[in-house]
């Protein structure tokens, strides 16, 4: 393989797709040496066929907004791989998504969901439709609209979506319901579902709990803990909800959260009515986090800048693809951070990544870091499956193993020989390599 060329051919096929791109890239990049150890792989050609989708999905959503005005959005399913499982992976709702994000995401998806330990494919899908300032009614709207063209392609066995940015427990339930009416089947058709409708415990805060156990491994492999820590957190929805919890129950001090408006700082740091209020901001539908500063007067809010340029140990960006840049990463450096676990899908730029490794500061990727989420999501289809709920305890016993598990493929593939840990390597490698064994495996298909 020659990462050059095949990025070219790509580039030609799919031009101006950057995210998507830029997420093949780092992958490539990172396997190149064991696909070429590995002539099978280029017989198969794996790549060529791993880079493209199975297939994609795209739908206009037109739905009635609280005026009578007719809206209409687009919608998209992007099957990935299937390899090891069932589509998986969320739907993201925000007005930036395009076609390239979601290709991004959803190729992400194939290496993170091989690397929970379960069997499930990649996917991601969504739709343009922002839910800033939109009332229940609306949501609720768009949603069952959404669901009249998914319903098609998706099943228990086949493909199972579930939340992201913009989807979260509500849009969930009004999805679901819809699905239900089409189908007539309680099946377990998406992930992040009620308790009492099939959901499973330890869902919503998965994702965060899950990069926090992450985090705890790296600090464990060097001799350290949370205990003390400052933590700079990005984004105030689920997951930057949940890793506040975890951070804080371990001893650590989350002293920055943010929305696209600018950034609180709290020096004094989030305690359990700060990281409830988080929920309350979510619930608003307003996406901006200024009405903690008014909520809590200690705390500064911040506009026209990042949570980076405060000095911290520990930076966990929760927020979206690219928030974290070559700049930021410098600060972060100077200002003597430790380790960075990139819990946002492709938070940091590929500058970003480079200024870590350069200055030797473990760095951990998204698709390692996140991969509780749909890890328990997983576990919720397993329960499904089964017909039956696991006690909180149980599914969070079981994300931590996952965690733990991830680590400990990131250490084998990515442990240079000077002892520093290139995570970003480890990740890809270990999913690469899983995927594309079973790809092996089932023939040319
Ligand atoms: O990025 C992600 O892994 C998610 N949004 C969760 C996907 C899932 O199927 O739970």
């Amino acid at each position: 393989m020659n990462v050059k060329n095949i990025l070219s051919d790509l580039e030609k096929k799919h031009p101006g797709e950057q995210e998507y791109l830029q997420a093949v890239q780092e992958v490539l990049e990172s396997i190149e040496g064991v696909y070429n150890e590995n002539p099978q792989y280029e017989d198969a050609k794996i790549i060529e066929r791993l880079v493209e989708p199975d297939r994609i999905l795209t739908f206009r959503v037109s739905w009635t907004d609280d005026e009578g005005n007719v809206n209409v959005n687009l919608g998209y399913r992007i099957q990935f791989n299937n390899a090891i499982g069932p589509y998986k992976g969320g739907l993201r709702f925000h007005s930036s998504v395009n076609l390239s994000i979601l290709k991004f995401l959803g190729f992400e998806q194939i290496f993170k969901n091989a690397l929970t330990t379960l069997p499930m494919g990649g996917a991601k899908g969504g739709s343009d439709f922002n839910p800033r300032g939109k009332s229940d009614a609306e949501i609720m709207r768009f949603c069952q609209a959404f669901m009249l063209e998914l319903w098609r392609i998706i099943g228990p066995s086949t493909d199972v979506p579930a939340g992201d940015i913009g989807t979260g427990g509500r849009e969930i339930g009004y999805l679901y319901g819809m699905y239900k009416k089409l189908q007539q089947e309680n099946a377990g058709i998406l992930t992040g579902k009620g308790l009492n409708w099939g959901g499973s415990l330890i869902r919503p805060e998965a994702t965060g709990f899950g990069a926090t156990y992450f985090t705890q491994e790296m600090l464990k492999s060097n001799n350290d803990s949370f205990e003390g820590k400052t933590v700079t957190v990005s984004g105030f929805g689920n997951v930057a909800w949940g890793v506040a919890l975890k951070v804080t129950e371990l001893g650590g001090k989350v002293v920055t959260i943010s929305g696209p408006d600018g950034y609180i700082y709290d020096e004094k740091g989030l305690d359990a009515d700060k990281i409830e209020y988080l929920l309350t901001l979510r619930a608003s539908n307003n996406d901006i986090v200024a009405p903690y500063a008014d909520e809590f007067p200690e705390a500064k809010f911040v506009v026209g800048t990042k949570p980076w340029e405060v000095a911290c140990d520990i930076a966990m960006p929760c927020a979206t693809q690219n928030e974290l840049n070559g700049n930021d990463a410098a600060q972060l450096i100077a200002n003597g951070v430790k380790y960075i676990a990139e819990v946002s899908n492709m938070g940091c730029t590929p500058e970003a990544v480079g200024a870590f490794h350069k200055a030797k500061v473990p760095f951990a990727p998204g698709k390692a870091v996140n991969a509780g989420g749909v890890g328990v999501s997983g576990l919720e289809m397993s329960q499904n499956a089964m017909k039956l709920n696991w006690p909180a305890q149980e599914v969070d016993k079981k994300l931590h193993h996952m965690m733990s598990s991830i680590h400990r493929a990131c250490i084998k593939y990515g442990a240079q020989n000077d002892g520093y840990v290139n995570y970003v390597n480890g990740a890809n490698i270990a999913g690469f390599i899983k995927v594309a064994d079973a790809m092996l495996d089932q023939g040319i298909v």
